[in-house]
């Protein structure tokens, strides 16, 4: 294996950074018109009237719907259970408006500013309500159904592993620990909000969206369901996509209008989300309230476990994954990387007059992990012990792998206490401790906060299956084919945005194939090239369709040694690919270029035999049961007591996602995902008032982390390969984002534990940290 493991530069780096990237809202505009959406004022309302007059008497406008005018396009995304109640996901709203920014009309005209220059003449009758707008305003009894008839604004109301044994194990444990922990609502923030393309196509008679999406089928699937017409009639296009942590893992409703405005229309038309629609009318996550209890023993050991996980999901349920994605997968995974022998959770999707929710980078796993590590941290306090030694005492030992938890969650074999160990070591060589007594001895707070976590990825029909999504993901499919340059072009249905899947699912097939990644071309996100597939979500692309391209150019491979083995007169077993040549092992002058064999191939087919004439191609697919990559995290913060600001000041993360196929593009994933993290834990918060007014519209009220609000993060591997993958890689693609919070709130509350002072809570915000020390500084 020549170039997995190799530190490759990424392919897709120099068109980016020359700006020769094509983005969607970089493809050629002639004829193109322009789409700008009328968005509700209110978080709740009865849309009276719509007079769309006006604003069609603009100048450049050149038409204007309502949701009546397209007949009432919708979505509904289903889990097959008794505890889910299904709502439709209108894509304009028609009757009621659930949610500031919620669009109830659409303009389209010549440019996008005249286009916002007429949607702003649309006169909309609204009759507003009182609206929900926390978890508690909206579970209240007597709370305002966001949906009609919805008791309690409950979606999704589900109670699993419910052990009779937890009340007697909590009336007799030594130690009983309880607990909120909650985490604020966060935007995911692509750096490329969502952007559309629509357009006619009379030739193919199909309606071709260019989107920038991490699902282009999911999205041809949401279009085919919300206009009634076949799948064959939508091809969905995923040029390049400047991020979308999530965010664009789910259909949404602007880019559909425009599919159907298209298909009304026959006029290609486009649409740019701005920052300020970005923000609050498209999807958010990560909104989740845990009361937790745990029982301890007196060494320590993790008796039992209850939560209730409370999660509010905004105003819809989304298109394909639905509301219930983030409190079944709290529910289902809160043990995490401990042997918690008894347990209890009931997950409850709660509707709210908010923008809806998707599955933001880490769904539900930054806030369990969040959640153990906390109970942890007081059980250690509370029983007089070391916390990692609370840890070591309670997590999933070499082994003991695989391991089945009380979850029913088989777990593969990984590294939880080396990656420990080896943090708490490299911590201590490199002097964090002194470095915390030198602040402390300045007046200021500090502290060392660890987190230890499992991340379950790649996702495949045997675990996705059980959540009981009607329409259910999991597996994906992969074709490889040599040109007769030698040249291979392989497709699949996973759709990177940014994590430079062109430059590793080429270091794959390349050492399968014998030949140089540069000779590899990935071309993901194009419905017409891939029977179906999954997208990419869930840190899944690797194992998954990276299996699935193994397996393809594994046959592949055979094909080529077949070929070979006929003009060399030997035997396939001895032939070898290698360095762009098909040689018989062991003897150097017995030797064909690959190039040469794809040409005979093509062009030459006489010479090859019957069942091996006709082009090199295969295509295969794979659906693993999903692998757990693991990782420790460890933070040094300091806390000003006068000003509540709080510095990050190392990081450090020793993480296993088993065979590192490229240790650049892990080690910047890990690190992007830890900027993201941190940032959850310290800045970034969705503000919503009691009203469901939007408090962070804008950039300034969203604070993003720059570099300035981070410290260099030291990476560390260790390699546990996976059986389930083809590989031995697993999926690392969230690590970051879900080890982050936990490590930072804990070096906070290791801080200001001398002040009597933990905060449960994520964003800790200097206004807190000010109010909890009761002016001390
Ligand atoms: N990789 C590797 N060796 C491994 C595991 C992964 O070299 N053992 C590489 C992969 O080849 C791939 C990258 O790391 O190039 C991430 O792989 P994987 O873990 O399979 O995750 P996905 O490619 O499926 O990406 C999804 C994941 C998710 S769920 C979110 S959200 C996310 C993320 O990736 N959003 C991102 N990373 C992001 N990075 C960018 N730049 N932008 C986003 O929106």
């Amino acid at each position: 294996m020549a170039w997995v493991g190799a530190a490759v530069p990424r392919q897709e780096d120099r068109r980016m950074l020359l700006g020769r990237g094509r983005f969607t809202d970089d493809l050629p505009a002639a004829g193109l018109l322009h789409a700008a959406f009328v968005r509700s004022p209110f978080a709740a309302a009865e849309v009276r009237g719509i007079d769309l007059s006006a604003a069609l008497a603009a100048p450049g406008a050149r038409a204007a719907f309502t949701a009546a005018d397209l007949g009432h396009p919708a979505l509904l995304a289903v889990l097959e259970r008794p505890e889910f109640v299904p709502t439709e996901f209108p894509l304009l709203a028609g009757g009621q408006v659930r949610h500031v920014g919620e669009p109830v009309a659409v303009v389209v005209a010549d440019d996008p500013y005249l286009a916002e220059d007429a949607a702003e003449l649309v006169d909309v009758d609204y009759l507003a309500h009182p609206a929900v707008a926390g978890l508690d305003a909206a579970a209240a009894a007597g709370a305002r159904p966001v949906h009609a008839g919805l008791a309690g604004n409950c979606l999704v109301d589900l109670t699993m592993f419910d052990d009779e044994r937890l009340d007697g194990i909590f009336a007799a444990a030594p130690a009983v620990i309880s607990a909120t922990v909650s985490s604020g609502r966060l935007a995911a923030l692509p750096l490329e909000s969502r952007a559309c393309r629509a357009a006619w196509d009379d030739r193919d008679g199909q309606v071709v969206l260019h989107v920038s999406t991490q699902v282009p089928h999911q999205v041809r699937s949401a279009v085919a369901q919300a206009f009634h017409i076949p799948e064959r009639s939508v091809r969905v296009i995923a040029p390049d996509v400047g991020g979308g942590f999530g965010l664009k893992c789910v259909a949404g409703r602007e880019e559909l209008v425009l599919a159907g405005l298209a298909l009304r229309l026959r006029r290609p038309v486009g649409w740019a989300e701005d920052r300020q629609e970005n923000l609050t009318a498209s999807f958010h996550g990560h909104e989740q309230r845990y009361g937790v209890r745990a029982a301890f023993g007196a060494d320590g050991r993790i008796l039992g476990l209850a939560a209730q996980i409370d999660c509010d999901v905004g105003a819809y349920s989304v298109f394909p994954f639905t509301c219930g994605v983030e409190p079944l997968m709290a529910a289902t995974e809160l043990p995490g990387i401990y042997k918690v022998p008894a347990y209890r959770a009931r997950g409850r999707a709660i509707a709210s007059n908010k923008a809806p929710t998707a599955p933001y980078r880490g769904v539900s796993r930054p806030q369990l992990v969040l959640v153990m590590e906390r109970l942890m941290e007081k059980a250690a306090r509370q029983l007089g012990l070391d916390p990692l030694a609370v840890r070591r005492r309670n997590m999933i030992s070499p082994g003991e792998f695989p391991y089945t938890g009380v979850n029913g969650i088989t777990y593969d074999e990984g590294s939880y206490a080396e990656s420990l160990d080896l943090a708490e070591k490299r911590v201590a060589e490199a002097g964090w401790a002194a470095d915390r007594d030198r602040l402390r001895g300045l007046g200021l707070r500090a502290g060392i906060g660890y987190s230890c976590f499992s991340e379950r990825t790649a996702y495949g029909t045997p675990v996705m299956s059980a959540r009981r999504m009607r329409m259910t993901p999991g597996y994906d499919t992969a074709s490889v084919r040599m040109d007769p340059s030698g040249e291979v072009i392989v497709t699949t249905g996973t759709c990177g945005h940014g994590q430079g899947h062109e430059t590793t699912f080429a270091q794959i097939v390349a050492d399968r194939l014998g030949v140089h990644p540069g000779q590899v071309r990935l071309r993901e996100g194009d419905t017409d090239l891939a029977a179906y597939g999954w997208g990419t979500w869930g840190s899944r692309s690797i194992v998954i369709g990276g299996g699935a391209a193994s397996r393809a150019a594994g046959q592949v491979a055979g094909q080529l040694r077949a070929v070979a083995a006929h003009l060399l007169e030997a035997s396939a077993a001895d032939i070898e690919l290698a360095g762009g040549a098909a040689r018989v092992r062991g003897d150097e002058s017995a030797a064909v270029p690959i190039s040469e064999l794809a040409r005979i191939v093509h062009f030459q087919t006489h010479r090859v035999p019957a069942e091996l004439r006709y082009g090199l191609e295969a295509r295969a697919s794979f659906d693993p049961p999903g692998t757990f990559s693991n990782a420790c995290h460890a933070a040094l913060v300091s806390v000003d007591p006068g000003t509540g600001g709080i510095r990050l000041l190392r990081y450090l993360v020793v993480e296993d996602c088993g065979v590192v196929i490229n240790p650049v593009i892990v080690d910047g994933q890990v690190r992007g995902g830890v900027a993201q993290g941190v940032a959850a834990a310290l800045l970034e918060r969705v503000a919503y008032d009691a009203d469901g007014q939007p408090g962070s519209a804008t950039l300034m009220d969203y604070l993003a982390p720059t570099a300035a609000e981070l410290c260099p993060v030291d990476v560390v591997h260790l390699e546990t390969p996976s059986a389930h993958s083809e590989t031995g890689a697993k999926g690392m693609g969230e690590g970051g984002t879900i080890g982050a919070p936990a490590a930072v709130l804990n070096a906070v509350n290791d801080a200001l534990a001398g002040d009597g002072v933990a905060f449960d809570h994520i964003p800790v915000l200097p206004p807190d940290v000010v109010a909890a020390l009761g002016g001390a500084g």
